[in-house]
């Protein structure tokens, strides 16, 4: 048997290695047809006389066309709106008293990974800014095989058990009649379900938080969500949930900015993905674990295998164990992005599952899903989902087999090939399963101990900020107000009364409506007499913590400004001595500074030098951007005056509670705006300021102090 080889730090990574065998770049190439054969004309068919009829011989149309006719393949029933990138997984500290996986044992490798980023609800073009849980995905290309960590931004699901999952979905999906609306959740179907399956209402919540409308895809954090466990080399196991801690923090966008976004740039995460990575800013997460042994199994008031409750951090603090960087982009969209099968049954030695009965359903669904979306059950050979090294067993032919396995067996046991390939022990790296003891009946139930709906939910909602909860409130008016059924409102609004009194008020008055008194029984009579939720639910809520500082995304890092877009409005004749001092301060911290100007092309400062414009005004929208800055320069400050989208965006910038400098010059154009209402009393808002405030300012993300005055502004 061959030596263990180790992948070295230097190494760019063996999957992109692996990948790069598989690239084909067509410069100063000639073009050929599918059989290899040169192309004269690719502009023309061939036709009986100039303007006869097209003939059927004409073999290069018709492979043309044919390809063409069958470009798509069918999108993800689920998740198909997504962004992906490569890169690698470090450890920091081996845990081998916990784990025997050679990824959590070996801190001299760097794992190669490819990490893919999505929306749930919405279809493959829709866009990046709806509100809705985030996919966020993670292959691992161990060498040991390969592992997917197939999670969330968010640490629970919407249901406890995977039956009820084609419900959910056609819940949220466009209803079925009329296709509508794309990539929402505000619609009477998903309420209707939601009111009806009240184990919903724990992800609900964090859907309707800012989480929904993350900032960046670099600024969420990933959620393995299911209880897994992780296995030692003496076969002990211990429970175990996966975290993922973004080094820019946890920060979202305001709905309305969502909605701004969406029309802006639909492709909005997407591009600050891909732009961050191509810009050398590369994304970076740590891997958390919490980790509980088995033998705590039933110490919470929550089960360990209902994947609509979280661990407090509180309770099980998360230990940092390593870091995912994301540093190349996808070559090709089609080849990696939309070709990658992530698997959760894809598990190395050291990991294991557990009976949480969603993941258990997911082991089917996902490799049963990828027969109708690439056509063939060999999409493992894809250059994408092979894992690292080659592949030797008995499974044979099929669809698109892309490989040429020799020799006369292809069964187990034999003799004529040698006995190979041969099976392995434990100790030679075999896979055994963890040996769990279950003496059961067999019983289409749900546990009891899954049937408290309404204290996660409850936590979660008191362990948010004012602003935030403020923002969770808004969130259910809109979803709210878009149903038409009212019965369907008025459930909902009970429910909402289970988890906070004030917040289902407030919701209320917004909708024109009452709480009502009790709603118990319509429910149950919806649900259906033989149900087996109905037989526990919905159970009144615990406290057993009051609040949850991990739940919060006012606890989150506020400490950099990396890869943040700042929009620096000039015109002809701006102040070079001032912009320059401003651009180094605001680059030395890794921000990114945009020139927005009256038009485009280029502009010239007081020093007349040319200056690249970034975007005319016309093109862009102050959403796109973190915060504002306004070189002095008496000739471009009234050049931007005469142009109100300047005010505009300006405006706009202030109700959204970003931070705003200005030289001194540049008080005229505020002064313009409501920016004058506000400027002397506003931590994030300076004229002739300090760069390292203003800095400050943005890595605080927002202002929400000045949120209440300025949510009346009329933008
Ligand atoms: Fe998925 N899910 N899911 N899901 N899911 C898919 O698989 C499914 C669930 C998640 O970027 C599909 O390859 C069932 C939980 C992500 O390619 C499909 C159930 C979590 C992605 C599927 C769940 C997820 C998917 C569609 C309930 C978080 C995108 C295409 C039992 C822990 C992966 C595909 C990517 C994709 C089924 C529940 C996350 C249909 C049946 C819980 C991030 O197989």
């Amino acid at each position: 048997m061959c030596a263990k080889k180790k992948t070295s730090k230097k190494e760019t990574s063996k999957k992109i290695d692996q990948l790069s065998n598989y690239h084909l770049d067509g410069k100063d190439q000639p073009m050929k047809t599918r059989q290899g054969l040169k192309v004269n004309d690719t502009h023309n068919s061939l036709k009986a006389g100039e303007r006869g009829p097209t003939l059927l011989e004409d073999f290069l149309l018709r492979e043309k066309i044919h390809n063409f006719d069958h470009e798509r393949i069918p999108e993800r029933i689920v998740h198909a709106r997504g962004s992906a990138a490569h890169g690698y997984f470090e450890l920091y500290e081996s845990i081998e008293d916990l784990s025997k996986a050679g990824i959590f044992t070996d801190t001299s490798r760097r794992t190669p990974v490819f990490a893919r980023f999505s929306t749930v609800a919405g279809s493959k073009g829709s866009t990046d800014l709806a509100r809705d849980v985030r996919g966020f995905a993670v292959k691992f290309y161990t060498e040991e095989g390969t592992w997917d960590l197939v999670g969330n931004n968010m640490p629970v699901f919407f249901i406890q058990d995977a039956m009820k999952f084609p419900d959910l979905i056609h819940s949220v999906k466009p209803e079925p009649n009329n296709e509508i609306p794309q990539a929402a959740s505000a619609h009477d179907t998903f309420y209707d379900f939601v009111t009806l399956t009240t184990e919903t209402l724990h992800n609900h919540i964090w859907v309707m938080s800012d989480r929904g409308i993350p900032r960046s895809l670099r600024m969420m954090e990933g959620f393995g969500i299911h209880t897994f466990r992780l296995v030692n080399k003496k076969g002990k196991a211990h429970f175990v949930k996966f975290h993922w801690k973004p080094k820019l923090g946890v920060h979202s966008v305001t709905w309305e900015e969502a909605v701004k976004i969406s029309g802006a740039d639909s492709d909005f995460h997407r591009r600050d993905l891909w732009d961050a990575i191509d810009q050398g800013m590369f994304p970076e997460w740590e891997l958390g674990i919490q980790v509980v042994p088995e033998e705590d199994e039933h110490k919470y008031d929550f089960d360990l295998l209902d994947p609509t409750k979280l661990i407090p951090e509180e309770m099980v603090p998360v230990q940092i164990i390593g870091k995912m960087v994301l540093n190349k982009n996808p070559e090709n969209f089609f080849a990696e992005t939309e070709q990658v099968a992530f698997l959760p049954g894809n598990i190395v030695p050291g990991i294991d599952f557990t009976n949480d009965p969603l993941l258990q359903g997911r082991l089917f669904s996902y490799r049963d899903t990828q027969l109708s979306r690439l056509g063939s059950h060999n999409f493992h050979q894809l250059p994408i989902n092979k894992p690292l090294g080659d592949v030797h067993n008995n499974q044979r032919d099929g669809h698109m087999q892309m490989d040429i396995p020799k020799g006369r067996t292809a069964y187990s046991p034999n003799t004529l090939g040698g006995g190979c390939p041969y099976l392995n022990g434990e100790t030679d790296g075999g896979f055994t399963h963890y040996e769990e003891k279950i003496e059961a009946h067999k019983i289409r139930n749900r546990s009891e101990s899954f049937s408290d709906h309404f204290s996660q939910p409850a936590l979660f909602y008191r362990s948010l900020s004012d602003w935030e909860q403020k923002h969770v409130a808004e969130a259910y008016s809109f979803e709210l107000g878009k149903c038409e059924v009212q019965t369907i409102q008025e459930r909902m609004l009970w429910l909402i009364a289970q988890i906070d009194k004030n917040l289902s008020d407030t919701v209320a008055e917004n909708l024109g409506l009452q709480v009502p008194k009790d709603i118990d029984k319509p429910i149950n009579q919806a649900i259906g007499a033989d149900a087996s939720e109905k037989k526990h639910q919905p159970k009144k809520k615990k406290n057993y913590l009051d609040s949850s500082e991990a739940l919060s995304q006012s606890n989150t890092k506020f400490d950099t400004i990396e890869s943040r877009k700042i929009a620096v409005l000039a015109s002809d004749g701006f102040s070079m001595k001032q912009f320059k001092k401003m651009k180094t301060a605001l680059e030395k911290e890794k921000a990114i500074v945009n020139i927005i100007a009256p038009h485009g092309g280029t502009i010239k400062c007081d020093e007349d030098m040319t200056h690249k414009v970034d975007a005319s005004i016309a093109t862009t929208e102050s959403v796109l951007f973190d915060a504002v800055y306004i070189p002095g320069g008496k000739k471009s400050i009234d050049k931007l005056s005469e142009n109100k989208k300047f005010i505009k965006f300006l405006n706009e910038t202030l109700k959204y509670c970003k931070a705003i400098s200005v030289d001194k010059e540049g008080e005229q154009l505020i002064d313009m705006s409501e920016i004058k209402n506000f400027k002397n009393n506003d931590a994030a808002i300076f004229v002739n300021g300090k760069a390292s405030d203003f800095i400050s300012a943005i890595a605080n993300h927002r202002n929400w102090n000045r949120a209440k005055e300025a949510q009346n502004i009329a933008v």
